[in-house]
């Protein structure tokens, strides 16, 4: 098993519906031990509505190439077209393997730990509640250490919170 932390994003449609109906069946391939509260935060990018963003961490019983081939699936199940979007722009559902861990691994369709996750408050701050101690191993510092940074260059990256909406019982969570 890989302990992996998937940061979820969404600005369309229902993006609460959309990371539930994708907590479900991540659980039924392998085991969610905890969720984050679901986040509003100011988008990154060009001008577009407010994303919903939350982080779970799961472990993982396959190789991590299944995972993100996975998560593109369950992408295009909530309705996501790739061939229509725009760099940044907005979207119903997008899946990130932001860290497993302390490995590094860099292949042509898969980086990790995900290339922007030190830098960005709205994926550090879920990411810090379910792994505060963990260390990023290309910067050195802890989940909880990047995401206090961040947050007290942009304060304002970050929106509001609530309880992620519905964990459902067959999570285990
Ligand atoms: N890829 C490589 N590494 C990874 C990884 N660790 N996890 C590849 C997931 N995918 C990874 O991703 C593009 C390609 O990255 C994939 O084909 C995969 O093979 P994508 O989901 O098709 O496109 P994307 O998500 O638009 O690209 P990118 O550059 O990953 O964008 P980000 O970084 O996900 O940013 N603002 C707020 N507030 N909240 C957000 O969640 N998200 C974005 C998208 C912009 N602004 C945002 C948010
Ligand atoms: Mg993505």
């Amino acid at each position: 098993m890989v302990q992996v932390v998937i940061g979820l994003g969404a600005n369309l449609g229902d993006p609460a519906a959309a990371f539930t109906t994708a907590l479900g069946e991540i659980a039924r391939r392998g085991d969610v031990v905890s969720v984050s509260r679901l986040w509003r935060t100011r988008p990154l990018g060009p001008d577009q509505p407010d994303y919903c963003n939350a982080a779970v961490l799961i472990g993982w019983p396959g190789d991590l190439t299944t995972l993100l081939q996975t998560c593109r699936d369950l992408e295009l199940t909530a309705g996501r077209d790739r061939s229509s979007e725009r760099r940044w722009g907005p979207r119903v559902l997008d899946l990130d393997l932001l860290l497993a861990r302390d490995l590094v691994w860099r292949g042509p369709e898969l980086v990790v730990p995900h290339s922007g996750f030190h830098q960005r408050a709205f994926a550090l701050v879920p990411a810090a509640e379910l792994v505060p101690d963990w260390v990023h191993p290309l910067v050195g510092r802890t989940i909880a250490e990047l995401a206090r940074e961040v947050l007290r260059d942009d304060p304002g990256a970050l929106i509001a919170s609530e309880p992620f909406p519905v964990v459902p019982s067959s999570l285990h969570v």
